[in-house]
């Protein structure tokens, strides 16, 4: 039972108030009698005491059947049982503890613990799933081997799965059928899984270092195994990686991946049983796009790297949850860059995280990627614990160096393989490995917030000396409000007026380099170098090499030639992305202008065929409205919205020549290929396309263009991107496309998300109603977490819309949250954070927000996870 009473607060666990478990259980028997309505569980615990006392166990959801210690059943007066534990009250130092449960996997809504999808059986354990399976001590730092028995039915349930090694299998006097399995990796209950089902396979084998044969598997619904190729050869590739880049090998003989269409996040990394959302597996070149095949890549290589960071090392508490993800989030994101473009997946981290983390950290549900409280964990699998985890991880790896940064990881495993570790250790491995004093460092583990850095550099021609003064500051939030000075590495440079990099030599050092990581400690701190000439421009935080937001008086034309020059090409393309951002606030507040100097610049990188085409579509692009908007002391959407169309329109009209070559010499001729190349390629011309379809209202050949590309693709990507404008667009062609899409896809779930985004993302004024209409196609569910977020989540993504005057858009969300909450509560929270933003509009916008919010809170049985988010939202 997941609801509270009303008038019940849902009470906070803290991070401080750890203790270690009072008992430890070492060995997990497991058998299950499959049923969809009714399956039985039975759990044998091998269990000892560390101290003393009444032995508690968590569980949820749960009918408890029966219950006996070394075979003695238990009497009623020796445990007791409520809605979230199973309390026995004095049990022996050392014990089997028999637990029999039954429950309910058709009708486990909330998609955790055992629950079933397409017919099929699935389990979703992190973080607190297991203890709606069985009673359990469900914390990460009670680790045990698992000898798992599944029995069903053979014709429903042909496949049998969970961790490990298979042990048996058979056929049973009544006709069902049974497989054993042994995990003997101990690990914590969060990584236990089984499947069961009629599943297709799509099978390989890789052959490790060591030089063990590992058999792979992908498991999908039949007839989409073909679609699981890309899958299989990332998975292939992310182990062969693992084994060159950090020494890491595969441990067992045996690999298992199964995509399911139900699920409520990504992946999960099971032992050896990672379990998918299919979004994340399935591809072909109809159905999948550029962007989908990167997504696979890097969710199948996170899951597979977890097997170490995360498996064999796991977390001891669940505060400690970015010890895994920001590590693995980190280790994946190099696994793209290196099997793609490095500057370009630099560039896509930092959209994203600016997109997704900076205004979690700017908000009221802020918290470090080492949070101290919770009342739902599942709330805190956040983009602050993973993206911006990664990028403390990366800081490291940047103060480090490559060499310095893998010596920390040797340690880091040869010191805790086996163990349920904490963030601090891991910091004292990378400090200890290195001789490095990382103690100020640690506050990115403590502080939320985004720190700012003022940044002003100063050239003194008599002296030949450059001094960079830097000031930094990192804003309240909620329970911080004053913040200690933060280890920040801030990578810069200087260039000349050919714009070549300036070698660097800081006073009181022998040698100079071009370009230099300084290490900004003090509040106010700042930095000579000597013996050089005049700069013609200062490059700040190159590689974006710390997570932080930089303010610095950087003129237009000192922009427009770091967009032209700067050698490191992150800089270069946030130079274009500031200049932009400068004009486009600029034109909100005064209605101004842009700048001659950047349509320019736009036009040399257009023109610029020596440059990475995907760097370019990248470079072209104009920072999104949201990031815009979160410029802004009161956000307004639609000024935004307006203030951007126009600076496209300038672009669009000034290098239609330009961006039409771009666009019509883009050969279309080569055999379909997800690779970085001519994924990258696709990206520049459909970047074009995106600029000309400025001019589509009184250009017909440009409407042609676009409108023909949707109809003739031989591929998603192209498909996409035509349609994507279309749907912006008042046009005839816009309906017929939009139904064309709906015909040619409409048995398949995982393009119908993206028809149902596509309508809900559209910048058209009535969104709202074909949204509202959307709720009863039956493309859509409720029950659907890739649904949910497609149109739902698709829509509160639409600030345009979603922010509407007179509040409908916030009125629509709160209304889906309600329906949602009893159904879903994982989803239904994180679904609510666009109302939390608040703060961030008018104040008549405010009112409405609010109301919103106090109306979601006032529902009775509101879940905990629901309540902490739409409470922290209020008043955080
Ligand atoms: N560890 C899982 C997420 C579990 C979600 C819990 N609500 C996916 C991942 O980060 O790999
Ligand atoms: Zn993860």
């Amino acid at each position: 039972m997941n609801a509270v009473q009303p008038n019940m607060t849902p009470r906070a666990i803290n991070r401080l108030d750890y203790r270690t478990p009072d008992y430890r259980i070492d060995k997990v028997a497991l058998e299950f009698d499959l049923e969809p309505r009714a399956t039985r569980v039975v759990a044998k615990l091998d269990i000892r005491a560390e101290r003393p006392g009444a032995l508690v166990l968590d569980g949820e959801a749960l009918k408890l059947v029966s219950l006996s210690i070394d075979g003695r059943p238990l009497s009623q007066s020796d445990y007791v049982v409520d809605e979230k534990s199973l309390t026995i009250h004095a049990p022996p130092q050392k014990f089997t503890l028999r637990i029999e449960t039954e429950i309910d996997p058709e009708g486990n809504t909330h998609l955790s613990g055992l629950y079933r999808s397409s017919g099929n059986y699935c389990t979703q354990c992190e973080a607190q799933g297991f203890r709606r399976i069985t009673y359990f001590l469900d914390r990460p730092d009670v680790m045990a081997t698992y000898l798992v028995t599944l029995r069903a039915d053979p014709k429903a349930c042909p496949v049998l799965l969970s961790n490990g090694n298979p042990q048996e299998e058979g056929t049973l006097a009544d006709g069902r059928h049974y497989k054993v399995w042994h995990d003997p990796y101990p690990k914590p209950s969060y990584l236990f899984a089984l499947v069961a089902g009629d599943l297709a396979v799509l099978e390989d084998d890789f052959t490790t270092q060591g030089g063990r044969e590992v058999k792979l598997r992908i498991y999908t619904e039949h007839g989409k195994s073909e679609r699981a190729g890309y899958a299989m050869d990332a998975l292939k590739r992310s182990m062969r990686w693992d084994e060159t880049r950090f020494g890491l090998e595969y441990d067992l003989d045996l690999f298992n991946i199964v995509a399911v269409s139900d699920f409520n996040m990504g992946a999960m990394e099971n032992k050896s049983l990672n379990v998918f959302n299919d979004r994340y597996i399935l591809a072909d070149p109809q159905t999948a796009t550029d962007a989908d095949y990167a997504a696979i890549e890097a969710v199948v290589a996170h899951e597979y790297f977890h097997n170490w960071t995360g498996n064999r090392i796991t977390c001891r508490d669940w505060f400690q949850l970015s010890l895994k993800e920001g590590l693995t989030v980190f280790r994946d994101q190099e696994f793209s860059s290196d099997m793609r473009s490095r500057p370009v997946k630099r560039i896509q981290d930092v959209r994203n995280l600016r997109a997704r983390q900076f205004p979690e950290d700017a908000g009221p549900l802020a918290h470090p990627i080492r949070p101290d409280s919770y009342i739902a964990i599942d709330n805190f699998y956040t983009a602050t614990v993973y993206e911006k985890g990664s990028e403390v991880i990366r800081m490291m790896h940047t103060l480090l160096g490559e060499d310095g940064f893998q010596k920390g990881m040797k340690l880091y495993v040869e010191r805790h393989d086996g163990e349920a570790a904490t963030c601090d250790q891991f910091v004292a491995a990378m400090a200890d490995a290195n001789g490095y004093d990382m103690e100020q460092f640690k506050l990115w583990y403590s502080q939320a917030g985004t720190p700012s850095l003022n940044i002003s550099g100063r050239y003194d021609a008599g002296s030949g000396s450059y001094e960079l003064s830097v000031t930094q500051e990192c804003p309240p939030s909620p329970g911080q409000p004053d913040k200690q000075p933060m280890h920040i590495p801030l990578h810069v440079g200087l260039l000349d007026a050919q714009g070549q990099d300036i070698p660097l030599r800081l006073e009181g050092e022998a040698t100079a380099m071009p370009g230099r990581v300084l290490s900004v400690k003090q509040p106010q701190q700042t930095f000579r170098f000597i013996g050089l000439p005049e700069p013609r421009a200062l490059s700040l935080n190159r590689g974006f090499s710390a997570p932080v937001n930089i303010k610095a008086e950087i003129g237009g034309a000192e922009r427009a030639f770091l967009m032209a020059h700067d050698s490191d090409a992150f800089a270069r393309w946030e130079a274009g992305q500031q200049y932009a951002t400068d004009l486009l606030l600029r034109r909100v507040n005064n209605g101004t202008g842009f700048d001659a100097d950047f349509i320019d610049a736009i036009g040399l990188i257009l023109r610029d065929d020596s440059l990475e085409p995907a760097f370019a579509a990248e470079a072209i692009a104009l920072p999104s409205e949201d990031y815009i908007a979160d410029q802004m002391p009161v956000m307004d959407a639609e000024a935004v919205h307006l203030a951007r169309r126009a600076l496209r329109r300038q672009v669009a009209e000034t290098h239609k020549a330009s961006l039409l070559r771009i666009y019509d010499s883009a050969s279309g001729s080569d055999a379909y290929s997800p690779d970085a190349e001519q994924a990258g390629k696709r990206a520049l011309k459909n970047a074009a396309l995106s600029y000309l379809s400025e001019l589509a209202a009184e250009d017909a050949g440009i409407l042609a263009r676009i409108d023909g590309q949707y109809a003739k693709a031989d591929n998603m990507t192209d498909r996409m991107a035509a349609l994507r404008l279309l749907v912006d667009l008042d046009v005839p062609e816009r309906a017929a496309a939009l139904a064309d899409f709906h015909d040619r896809f409409k048995d398949d779930a995982l393009v119908l998300d993206k028809w149902l985004s596509l309508q809900a993302i559209s910048a058209l004024p009535d969104t709202l109603e074909r949204v509202k209409a959307l709720l009863s196609h039956p493309a859509f569910s409720m029950r659907k977490p890739n649904k949910v977020r497609a149109l739902v989540g698709g829509f509160c993504m639409n600030a345009l819309r979603y922010h509407a005057a007179d509040g409908a858009g916030y009125a629509f969300h709160a209304d889906r949250i309600i329906e949602l909450d009893p159904l879903n509560p994982q989803v239904a929270a994180r679904l609510l954070a666009p109302l939390g933003r608040w703060r961030r509009v008018d104040a008549a916008r405010q009112a409405r927000m609010k109301a919103e919010l106090g109306r979601i809170l006032s529902v009775p049985k509101l879940s905990p996870e629901t309540y902490e988010i739409a409470s922290k939202s209020l008043s955080g």
